[in-house]
């Protein structure tokens, strides 16, 4: 596997430096954040990312994300401008070197949790969703850091009327058009394509989601049935939902191949659809990390892997669920594990 680290460019207040200087990190994963979605990242900018990431001594193989535009996930006559610009860009992110491209089927709102800053019995703070917190984005003051910034109420409210008219299989043929087409570029490029699972993995504001379970992520690999459209496999995404046996599905997904990227998080359930995240550590949460390692240890998984959301601690502050430290110890941690696996399992 390839240690990674999510790094949000020259902005991101965790310095590549410090990325760097954890034991056994191989590269960043990095996007550009300030082309509006759906239009071409110039080849100058990806280099001038690239270059910036090198510099450091880190690899740039891993794009998160190239975001989907939502006329493409809507269906709309005008996706087809879209999808030219999303090959232009899987052409232009490989000829630098890119190896991996992540990126999500969620309409309108990307992650979604309900406090950012819940106070740990610790001290920390991490990111939690309760059910019974969730307000309505459009009738309500409420805004994530992960969701499209350039959306006005007047935006949003155009968006959830279309989706209103949408069911989960109008998302399906939506998602079908658009692998259809970006697939094969990407395999003509030498790229995969990674799916990240939609988080949490159920329908939001009665918004369809459909990457949320074994049932959607069969279909998804059997529309294009190539390496080339394989998956970002977030443990703590996927983990929210219960019923999903998140180590049956990695060993499923991982023997198939079709695991480029692993997001490694921690959740613990608090009943009901509520969830906090927590440290990666096995203890701390209801997913077993030895064991998930375990599985994709035996499987030959030579993916890139990072670890997802920290919490914030030592008295840190900046984006909530990126900070330096607490991702480093999810790291080494990580490492420690895949060592421990290494020398042990022959
Ligand atoms: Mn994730």
């Amino acid at each position: 596997m390839k240690m990674s680290f999510r790094w949000f460019g020259t902005s991101d207040p965790v310095k590549i430096e410090y990325i760097a200087q954890i034991p056994g990190m191989h590269g960043v994963v990095s996007a550009l954040y300030d082309v509006p979605v759906g239009e071409v990242w110039s080849t100058e900018s990806i280099l001038a990312l690239k270059q910036r990431i090198t510099a450091a001594n880190l690899a740039f193989e891993v794009v998160e994300s190239v975001p989907v535009h939502e006329d493409i996930k809507l269906g709309l006559p005008t996706r087809d401008r879209y999808i030219a610009n999303y090959i232009t860009n899987i052409e232009n992110l490989a000829r630098a070197g890119v190896k991996c491209i992540c990126y999500n089927f969620m309409p309108i709102f990307d992650w979604t949790r309900t406090q950012l800053d819940y106070i740990n019995p610790d001290g920390s703070n991490t990111l939690v969703f309760r059910n019974e917190e969730l307000k309505n984005p459009l009738t309500e003051d409420f805004h994530l850091p992960g969701w499209n910034e350039s959306y006005r109420k007047e935006d949003l409210a155009k968006l959830f009327e279309l989706y209103a008219q949408r069911t989960h299989e109008d998302l399906w043929n939506a998602l079908e058009y658009f692998l259809r087409a970006v697939i094969p570029a990407a395999e003509r490029c030498g790229v995969v394509m990674a799916i990240h699972p939609d988080d949490p993995p159920w329908d939001i504001f009665g918004i369809p989601r459909i990457i949320c379970d074994e049932t959607g992520l069969d279909r998804l690999l059997s529309v294009v049935d190539s390496p080339a459209n394989g998956l970002t496999f977030c443990t703590g995404s996927l983990g929210c939902a219960e019923s999903n046996n998140i180590e049956a599905m990695i060993d499923k997904y991982s023997r198939m191949g079709r695991i480029h990227f692993m997001h490694m998080r921690n959740i613990r359930h608090l009943g009901g659809g509520s969830f906090e995240e927590t440290a990666h550590f096995s203890n701390y949460g209801d997913l077993d990390m030895v064991k998930i390692c375990a599985i994709l240890h035996k499987n030959g998984y030579t993916g890139y892997i990072r670890p997802d959301h920290g919490r914030m601690i030592w008295g840190e502050s900046g984006k909530p669920g990126y900070g330096l430290y607490d991702r480093a110890l999810g790291a080494m941690y990580l490492n420690g594990i895949w060592e421990t696996l290494e020398r042990t399992i022959k």
